[in-house]
């Protein structure tokens, strides 16, 4: 984290700003054009991001621990992990698109194999209602351990979709206007904000695409209070209006991860 002077702010910076203390952080790394990119395209691709070596021991990694396509609470299971999550130059990234004191939303991945469908389009904004807000609030990257493209299952996008600043209709879901796929090399981390429509390709080619999904988040998504000590025995004693109130009938932070039993209702929620 850039070094926080001890100054009351009364302004916000601008969303595409970089903050004078984070610039020379974000020089020195040379995620500059990354930043720009974020901030006027929505998305960004950092080539070579590591090394084959760790590429393949998180690609190991990712699949000692998946079950069913994929795994999630990754953070604690493997270093590897925690290396990913700490890479200097997301950090600086992140920095940038979702604020100073930004929040690990999850570790996650994902594995797909040939005739895996599609997750369908949709923004990672998927729980804020529209309009969303001109500062991002959700910046996602995608460790790709396996080439993209588009029959390998590459990340689907709709360049300039996020100016719309809205969740696509169902009619834009299934027609996929002007999406393209997001092409890249094995070692790559593909990022975006919360803002732009994505999917991915159904995968047609033979062998599996495996990806390691690292999500930071706003400082503003954390509840003042922290509850998890007292959690259970307060909603076995208070059901389940308690439940919603700690974070327990979503998607969100269920003990094994998300919980995609309940993804619906969640997105939904948000909307009304
Ligand atoms: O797996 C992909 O290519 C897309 C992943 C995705 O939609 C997400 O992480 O929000």
């Amino acid at each position: 984290m850039a070094n926080t002077p001890q100054v009351r702010f009364s302004d916000t910076l601008p969303a595409d700003e970089i903050s004078k203390e984070l610039l020379p952080v974000v020089k020195a790394l040379g995620v500059q054009k990354n930043c720009e990119e974020l901030a006027t395209e929505g998305w960004t691709i950092l080539e070579n991001a590591v090394t084959p070596d760790f590429i393949a021991s998180l690609r190991c990694a990712i699949l000692d621990h998946s079950r069913k396509g994929g795994a999630n609470m990754l953070l604690d299971k493997n270093e590897i992990f925690v290396a990913t999550a700490l890479h200097p130059k997301l950090m600086a990234l992140a920095e940038f698109s979702v604020g100073r004191g930004f929040l690990l939303s999850q570790v996650a991945a994902s594995v797909r194999h040939k005739g895996s469908p599609c997750i369908g389009l949709h923004a990672d904004h998927n729980w804020l209602p529209a309009p969303f807000p001109s500062h991002n609030m959700l910046l996602t990257a995608c460790w790709a351990c396996d080439e993209y493209s588009e029959t390998k299952g590459a990340t689907l996008i709709v360049p300039g979709s996020g100016a719309e600043r809205r969740h696509p209709s169902e009619k834009e879901c299934n027609e996929l206007k002007g999406a393209i796929p997001i092409e890249c090399s094995a070692g790559s981390v593909v990022l975006w904000d919360g803002n732009i429509w994505h999917s991915n390709y159904p995968r047609t080619a033979e062998g599996e695409r495996v990806v390691c999904h690292v999500t930071y988040s706003r400082l503003m998504m954390r509840p003042v209070e922290n509850y998890s000590a007292s959690k259970r025995r307060l909603i076995d004693s208070h059901g389940d209006r308690m439940a919603q109130l700690l974070g327990e009938d979503d998607f969100l932070d269920s003990p094994e991860g998300a919980d995609y039993s309940k993804l619906l209702q969640t997105f939904n929620n948000a909307k009304r």
